[in-house]
């Protein structure tokens, strides 16, 4: 073979690398955000550096197409690094496999550089490299076995030829097919995200109560009264979070009713919006568990939307429909209640949803598990029958009503913590939405029950934080558990019991050490 045709080669497995390297990082983007990946990280990085006057040539010279030209310019620099590390692996490795890895660190740093970063940007270029430093290794090893065979048209040529194409073929066709499919989801989420950062929420037409004063309280690792967007638990069946076009979205209400209503998302924000602090808790949580979490809830009282609708008599339940198919059935007398703020959801703690969590609208429905009421996505009312229809988890063996049980959690001090023997503070969370918390208790091994203080709810249908002083009497570990009494008197349950089919009951119990 000539020597030409040995780099040639060699060079395309450079590109097989290169593509792996991209295919990779973009399906790890998925997964950490989508500007992240390095296509986009490398890009955005470049626009920012380049000198301005560099700036105006390309648009004189693309005009709008500068950032298609943009990208074409960093695939056309990419085809001939990934050429040359091939060509330089087969010469001297692993000197190749070291070029590939400097393009990668410097890929990473750029990426870094972006507003937004976070540590965690870095990941799918760290993985794409890692994975291109292997198929090169692997390609150029198939490619050297090959080469190594002097005779032409033997069998072992054959074979070896064949490993090597197999190889290189099978590589990027994997790569190929994976990093598109990856690449169109991450640009349709960068799309509906930029499409979300330019929405103007109206102002409410009720306003949600003020949060009282000393609702929230300043103890060290006690969670917040309020959750924040990013730190929120997510829980839903979608692989890859649904991206909606908020100009396209309706939402239809159909079944047994007199009048099928559909209404944009533009109507929907034309209307008065109220308002609402709601705890909201999934039925898999488990007793101290963390898949709950408060916010500020603005939205459309669900039940102003039925009543244009006019449910026909024997309608009990509405079976609420996602984008990805996700159901939900809740009851529909719960729906219509006037004290209950059940409300089509268009904006959480001030800003619009986050797209995981249900952008552009979802439901939220005070004391009910999110399985059988928090539908994200949401795009179809269905008034039906309990009697006719079941929903996605109902199918699944988890209760068709789903009141949420009253619990309480205990934050400080952690399980497991040692704590010296001085006056110190045991808190945390009690909740039991849409009943509100009337009392609060913890005992230490199994003492007696101490009331703890109370600070105020922002309503019933929120958590509230408690919190005791106590002090450890002797080095030695101790069992503290708490319980809650809500508001009709019903007291946490202490017995045991796991989350299926509608929720964990049981007192939250940690151990602690007190040493000296
Ligand atoms: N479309 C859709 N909506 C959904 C789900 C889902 O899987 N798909 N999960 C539900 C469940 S089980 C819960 S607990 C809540 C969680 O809402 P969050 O992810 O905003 O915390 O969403 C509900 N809404
Ligand atoms: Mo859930």
């Amino acid at each position: 073979m000539t020597t030409r045709r040995r780099y040639l080669l060699a060079a395309l497995v450079g590109v097989v690398a290169a593509i792996a390297t991209l295919g990779t990082a973009e399906v790890v983007a998925l997964f950490v955000a989508p500007a992240a990946s390095p296509l986009v990280a490398v890009g955005s990085f470049v626009i920012d550096i380049v000198p301005p006057w560099v700036k105006e040539t390309a648009i004189a010279l693309f005009g709008t197409g500068d950032k298609a030209a943009l990208l074409v310019g960093l695939g056309l620099l990419v085809l001939v690094l990934a050429a040359v590390v091939g060509a330089l692996e087969l010469r001297r490795p692993p000197f190749g496999a070291v070029g590939l890895t400097v393009v990668g660190v410097v890929a990473t740093i750029s990426a870094g550089t972006r507003a937004e970063a976070t540590l965690l940007w870095a990941l799918p270029t760290v993985v794409g490299t890692v994975i291109g430093v292997i198929v090169l290794r692997i390609g150029i090893r198939r490619l050297s076995q090959w080469l190594a065979v002097t005779k032409a048209a033997s069998v072992e040529a054959r074979l070896t030829r064949r490993g090597f194409f197999g190889f290189a073929g099978a590589t990027a066709g994997a790569a190929l097919v994976a990093g598109v499919a990856a690449r169109m989801v991450n640009s349709a989420t960068s799309t509906v995200n930029a499409v979300r950062s330019t929405v103007t929420l109206p102002k409410p037409a009720v306003a949600a109560p003020p949060v009282p004063a000393g609702a929230s309280l300043d103890i060290d690792g006690l969670y917040p009264l309020v959750t924040p967007n990013a730190d929120f638990y997510r829980i839903d069946t979608a692989i890859i979070v649904p991206t909606v076009n908020a100009a396209d979205w309706t939402l239809r209400i159909v079944g047994e009713v007199e009048q099928e209503v559909e209404i944009t998302l533009d109507e929907l924000l034309a209307l008065p919006l109220i308002e609402t602090y709601a705890t909201l808790t999934c039925v898999s949580n488990e007793v101290g568990g963390g898949l709950i979490g408060n916010a500020k809830w603005m939205g459309y009282p669900i039940r102003d939307l039925l009543a244009r609708a006019k449910p026909k008599a024997g309608a009990d339940m509405v079976l609420s429909r996602s984008v990805d198919g996700f159901t939900a059935g809740t009851p529909l007398s719960v729906l219509m209640e006037e004290d209950r703020d059940s409300i089509l959801a268009v904006a959480m703690n001030g800003e619009p949803l986050p797209l995981e969590h249900g952008y552009p609208v979802r439901m939220v429905v005070p004391g009910l598990y999110g399985y059988v009421s928090a539908t994200k996505w949401v795009t179809e009312l269905k008034l039906t029958r309990f009697a006719n229809e079941t929903a996605y988890w109902t199918d699944r063996g988890w209760s068709a009503k789903g009141p949420i049980k009253l619990s309480s959690r205990i934050d400080v001090p952690k399980y497991t913590a040692i704590v010296p023997l001085e006056p110190m503070v045991i808190a945390g969370v009690a909740w039991a939405q849409h009943t509100g918390v009337e009392k609060v208790e913890v005992r230490i091994d199994k003492g007696q029950w101490m009331p703890a203080t109370l600070a105020p709810a922002i309503s019933d249908d929120t958590w509230l934080q408690w919190s005791m002083p106590w002090t450890p009497g002797e080095a030695k570990v101790y069992l503290i558990e708490s319980r809650v009494t809500d508001k009709n008197g019903t007291v946490q349950s202490g017995e045991r019991v796991q989350p299926p089919p509608n929720g964990s009951e049981g007192w939250h119990a940690i151990t602690i050490e007190a040493r000296a």
